[in-house]
């Protein structure tokens, strides 16, 4: 193997230096595409085949049609970690409409292109700083309504989460939770929210407008598996600020607590009960075959 990671495109490996794609392809003219952000722990994809699921819905929604089937684009993913020989990775999945005309008729669009980027996975945070937990602002960027660019389509148009994401670093905040057109919690810019009251955990639906994580599924499932009761139901900001402990997920974040929301401390400021049992679990469960596919 070269020193340089390669990178998967429309069937061929590239190294990561020349791994390019048309000025006119519609993904960069138009955000035109889809995409998938996935972990894999220890030669085990975590939750990938839940992930390429994910990903020809979301190209359904947009009316792309994806040139492999899914066991064809497991095969690439998997292939492409051995290529890189990859234990620990992240993986970027990206589907765009194809190169087109400065039009945004898509019917111009030759082939989609589909890529591949594996990199090895990077620690976001030290285990001081998980339990330290991460603060948010309340955006004044709402989530996209479901009827319209909805976060349900994991798209390559992020503008809307980028907008609240700048709203945050400008406030001193790691992130922002984004409400959704009638003021309810939705989620943040790019991770799911949990908040626990009396001992029950609760979670934004889809009606919201989010995109339906991953992450969020499985630890819905976990949870009811250790025994808590899950509710997937509206939630005000006032219940947010006031709850005994709140949490986001992620593939990247994985499960992080949350301690400080618009300036008000949750809970006592630190990583909650509930909260530190279920990082346990997940950090026990994302290495488990069974909740992925093997690379090796
Ligand atoms: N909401 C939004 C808007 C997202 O973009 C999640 C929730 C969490 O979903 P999963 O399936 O990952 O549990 C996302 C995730 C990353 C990364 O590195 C994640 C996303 C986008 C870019 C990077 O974690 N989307």
């Amino acid at each position: 193997m070269s020193g340089e990671l390669l990178v998967y495109i429309n069937g061929e490996y590239y190294p990561k230096s020349r791994a390019a794609i048309s000025v006119y392809d519609h993904g960069f003219l138009y955000g035109d595409g889809v995409f998938e952000g996935i972990r894999e722990y220890d030669g085990v994809v975590f939750m990938l085949r839940e992930h390429i699921d994910r990903l020809y819905d979301s190209a359904k929604a947009i009316m792309l049609e994806i040139p492999l089937t899914k066991d064809e684009m497991i095969g690439a993913v998997v292939e492409t970690l051995r290529r890189n020989g990859l234990r620990d990775a992240y993986i970027r999945l990206v589907v765009t409409r194809g190169v087109g005309d400065l039009g945004l008729d898509p019917r111009k669009c030759g082939k989609p292109n589909v890529i591949i980027i594996t990199e090895p996975a990077l620690t976001l945070y030290s285990r001081e700083a998980k339990i330290r937990g991460i603060s948010l602002i309340i955006s004044s960027v709402r989530r996209d309504r479901v009827d319209a660019t909805t976060h349900q389509v994991k798209s390559l148009n992020y503008l809307n989460s980028i907008l609240a994401k700048l709203e945050a670093i400008n406030a001193g905040a790691d992130d922002a939770v984004m409400l959704d057109d009638r003021g309810f919690v939705a989620e943040t810019t790019s991770t799911n929210i949990f908040m626990v009251r009396d001992g029950v955990i609760a979670t934004p639906p889809p009606t919201t407008g989010i995109l339906p994580g991953i992450t969020r599924a499985f630890v819905m499932r976990l949870a009811r598996k250790l025994g808590y009761q899950v509710e997937e139901r509206e939630i005000t900001p006032f219940e947010l600020i006031t709850a005994d402990e709140v949490f986001v997920t992620g593939t990247g974040a994985e499960i992080l607590p949350v301690t400080k929301i618009a300036g008000r401390i949750i809970g006592d400021g630190k990583a909650g009960k509930i909260t530190l049992k279920l990082m346990e679990e997940f950090e026990k469960e994302c290495k488990n075959p069974a909740n992925g596919v093997k690379v090796y």
